[in-house]
């Protein structure tokens, strides 16, 4: 009897490894430190995707798709990019089409070509279930050997941004027939939106350096950072119409020349400026209940500087209304490696961190991180079953949303959650199919969980206004 507890004892040490992984104190949170994937090649961007799959470009022309239950991944695009992808240029921005269950398109930023003959494509492409198939060019805009910028964001109003830097040429940003030094708003097929700022061009913002970083937050506001030349780097707030004041214009309208620039041509200053730059990249707005230390702040990959310094994840936490930023926090520096995305599983609101080496501009091999309160975390199910199973439509909703399965959902339970952290709905369906009311929720992203007998699924939506 004893010899047998003894061995019992031993059996659950050693099959215990959890206890072994890092974990990081963020107030009253611990979170648990998990490489998510290693030995991978200079992620550019991460997003939590709608398929609940994580998915990575690779700077070196790559898309991975990765489950972020295991780390496994299957490559789903390969591109011959520009210069090997060895420099800035290489495969960037990507984002996913809202309507994902109709309409399973990926946008993606690549540069081919090289020296003065450069070309940044934006490509929307067909996922089929294994691959990326079926390109189709939606714009071209010149790359550089610097300052491909090329986030791109997704509205709730069913049109896209997308950031272009100005490839080094600082006069392409205040020229509004360049489309470098810009953000760009384009409907899905590439085409100008009827109600773009500037009628028949792209352009929805200018005086733009090169900004690598959009987030949507609450109240349909557009955050945005940008890389400054060696100070200034800057949070931004995306407005229409709006000039950002580079190359006259650093940081905020703070010297006598640039007083008088800013007040001529009515400059929207930065929120936040870093001076000597930190070199700021992706970012993502937080809410969730998961790690309530940082609710209503925008999560900011920060590479470090040149010399290899700075390097870490910036909290930004903003005011109510998201209009100012009230203090900032850091963490993780002493990984003393790029951050260069971030991104954020919207069902346990753990915190995905991509790493690129230790100096500019990056190398590989790297590893994407995991940062999960285990807490939170194992009080929710996790997604399982045949996840695209669940249809939502229509999708950006406006008046209602339906959702139904291959089962009937009856007596499931379900709970939505806008991505700005509020629960909106929750209960059990009352039949095969679930129709929500969403007339009086604000425009932004939301997702819904939704558990029965066959498994537990999450799903991200739009409501659009
Ligand atoms: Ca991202
Ligand atoms: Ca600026
Ligand atoms: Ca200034």
């Amino acid at each position: 009897m004893k010899l047998n507890l003894r061995l019992l004892l031993i059996g659950l040490v050693v099959s215990a490894p959890i206890l072994s992984q890092p974990t990081w104190q963020v107030g009253n949170t611990t979170l648990t430190e998990y490489d998510l994937v290693t030995g991978v090649q200079l992620p550019w961007e991460i997003l939590w995707g709608p398929d609940d799959f994580i998915w990575m470009t690779s700077r070196k022309g790559e898309v991975l798709r990765i489950d972020p239950a295991s780390g496994n991944y299957t490559v789903v695009l390969e591109k011959t990019v520009m210069n090997g992808g060895n420099g800035e240029p290489g495969m960037l921005g990507m984002a996913m089409h809202p309507d994902w269950e109709n309409s399973p398109l990926v946008y993606i930023v690549y540069c081919t070509g090289s020296g003065g003959n450069g070309i940044e494509h934006l490509s929307v492409f067909e996922w089929n279930g294994t691959e990326l198939v079926n390109e189709e060019g939606l714009l071209n805009l010149q790359a550089g050997g610097i300052h491909n910028g090329s986030r791109l964001l997704m509205l709730p109003d069913g049109t896209m941004l997308m950031t272009a830097g100005d490839v080094g040429s600082s006069s392409n940003s205040q020229n509004l027939n360049s489309k470098q030094g810009k953000t760009l708003r384009l409907n899905l097929d590439g085409s100008v939106p009827d109600d773009n700022p500037f009628p028949g061009s792209h352009v929805y913002t200018f005086g733009n350096r090169n900004s690598q970083g959009l987030a949507l937050g609450p109240n349909g506001i557009i955050y945005s950072s940008e890389h400054g030349q060696s100070s200034n780097d800057e949070f931004n707030i995306v407005q229409a119409g709006g000039n950002y004041g580079w190359p006259n214009v650093e940081g905020f309208c703070n010297t006598s020349s640039e007083q008088t620039f800013c007040a001529e041509n009515n400059v929207i200053e930065p929120l936040e400026a870093w001076t000597p730059c930190v070199a700021v990249n992706g970012i993502e707005y937080y809410n969730h209940a998961a790690i309530p230390e940082w609710q209503n702040s925008i999560l900011m990959s920060v590479l470090g500087g040149l010399g290899g310094q700075y390097e870490r994840l910036s909290v930004l936490h903003l005011s109510d209304d998201g209009l100012s930023v009230t203090n900032e926090e850091q963490y993780f520096s002493s990984f003393n490696q790029r951050v260069r995305d971030v991104a954020v599983n919207p069902s346990t609101g753990s915190v995905y961190v991509a790493f690129n080496g230790t100096s500019y501009p990056g190398s590989g091999p790297n590893i994407i991180k995991e940062f999960r309160n285990e807490a939170f975390a194992s009080s929710i199910a996790a997604p399982s079953g045949d996840l695209l199973a669940l249809k939502l439509y229509p999708n950006p909703a406006s008046e209602s949303l339906s959702l139904s399965w291959n089962e009937p959902l009856q007596d499931a339970s379900f709970e939505v959650i806008s991505y700005d952290g509020k629960s909106m709905s929750s209960g059990k369906a009352p039949s095969s199919t679930l129709v929500l009311d969403v007339n009086t929720w604000a425009a932004g992203q939301y997702f819904i969980r939704v558990s029965h007998a066959q498994g537990t699924m999450t799903r991200s939506f739009q409501v659009k206004r």
